[in-house]
């Protein structure tokens, strides 16, 4: 494998972000991203982003003919989106040059043959030149951040490190056409019902008109726009910040902003009260007895039990009646955390603790925390 730094950013972002959104939906906790990398290596290495591979416009990309039973599928599709209530003209225009993509087939069955420790993670994730981006982020779209805040309750600091870490900040969203890759999945049939649905939801975004066919582009596994939403994640939580009428992921950095933070809103997250914090614990804690204690548990009592910021000093106070879980990404020999309610928002948007982590974090050093 050749050097991180050998390999272009770009590619690997990309190649990470389809990863971690693929963690997501397979309710697992740890990103592969060696795997990655690996991925990322080959692809760039011929100059043929691993995302790019797959337009289906590109005839020796896509996967041999399915023949009629392809087709024969895609009639049933159709009929049950006309089912729907679809109209014919969006399902024309979104269904006409669909056919299997090969490179979608081949990212879905790609297993992790090892992978990072959160600290590696960390280091790639949120590397010192993306906080710098995200602070500059920040800066430039404040008064529309704040507009979201006052709407939404949901700081800048933690859509920006969403908004980051799911797409580069809408630079890296994926170039699969989302109809494609979700018609794949779903004829595919290793987890044909999940994608079908998907399927049926992002053609529903297509006849209410917020994106034409070729411009609903995502990555493999149908993550769309600069806050990566599976479908039906944008028919819960997309919102028409700008109220042009469309919910615009893709392009519109309020409509962006408002959906990401609709999302946490709507899963609970409470405005001010941070995510969590890293710890020490004295020697001696049982460490393995407490994290696999669910239960959340006061501030204080943490306090009570030996627990110190990560400079040594104690536990704030202002956050005693908090309630937090030992989180421990690496196993009892790595850092350990305290994770809050929001944690749990976050937790919910993606199942990683990597992953929310990583949010936490670079939404702390956003603000220099
Ligand atoms: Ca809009």
């Amino acid at each position: 494998m050749p050097p991180m730094s050998s390999i272009p950013k770009r590619c690997v972002l990309e190649v990470m972000t389809d990863l971690i959104r693929s963690d997501r939906l397979r309710r697992f906790a740890i990103a592969p991203i060696l795997c990655a990398i690996a991925i990322a290596a080959v692809a760039c290495a011929s100059d043929k982003p691993a995302a790019k591979a797959a337009s289906a416009s590109a005839p020796s990309e896509i996967a041999p003919a399915a023949g009629g039973q392809f087709g024969q599928w895609l009639k049933g599709l159709r009929d049950d989106a006309a089912k729907r209530g679809i109209k014919a003209k969006t399902l024309d225009a979104a269904l006409k040059d669909v056919q299997p993509i090969e490179r979608v087939i081949e990212l879905d069955r790609k297993q992790p043959e090892t992978t990072l420790s959160f600290t590696e993670y960390v280091e790639r994730v949120i590397p010192d030149s993306r906080v710098m981006l995200a602070r500059l982020r920040l800066v430039e779209n404040y008064g529309l951040l704040e507009a979201v805040q006052k709407r939404f309750g949901v700081e800048p600091e933690f859509v920006v490190a969403l908004w980051g870490i799911e797409s580069d900040f809408g630079a890296h969203m994926g170039n699969f056409p989302v109809i494609h890759a979700l018609a794949t999945l779903a004829y595919d049939g290793r987890r044909s019902e999940y994608f079908r649905a998907e399927l049926l939801d992002a053609l529903t975004i297509l006849d209410q008109g917020h994106i034409e066919p070729d411009a609903m582009l995502g990555s493999w596994a149908g993550a769309m726009g600069q806050a990566q939403f599976m479908p039906s994640s944008f028919l819960n939580y997309a919102v028409d910040h700008n109220g042009d009428g469309r919910r615009d992921i893709w392009g519109t950095r309020g409509d962006v902003f408002a959906s990401a933070a609709n999302y946490l809103s709507t899963i609970g997250w409470k405005h001010g009260e941070g995510w969590g914090r890293r710890v020490l614990v004295p020697i001696g804690f049982d460490l393995e007895a407490a994290a696999a204690e669910k239960k959340p548990k006061p501030v204080s009592a943490w306090r009570a039990a030996g627990l110190t910021d990560s400079d040594g000093s104690a536990l704030p106070r202002s956050e005693d009646r908090k309630l937090a879980t030992l989180v421990l990404p690496d196993g009892v020999k790595g850092s350990a955390y305290l994770a809050y309610d929001n944690f749990r928002v976050i937790l919910h948007w993606n199942r990683s603790n990597y992953f929310a982590l990583a949010v936490g974090q670079l939404a702390d050093r956003i603000r220099n925390r």
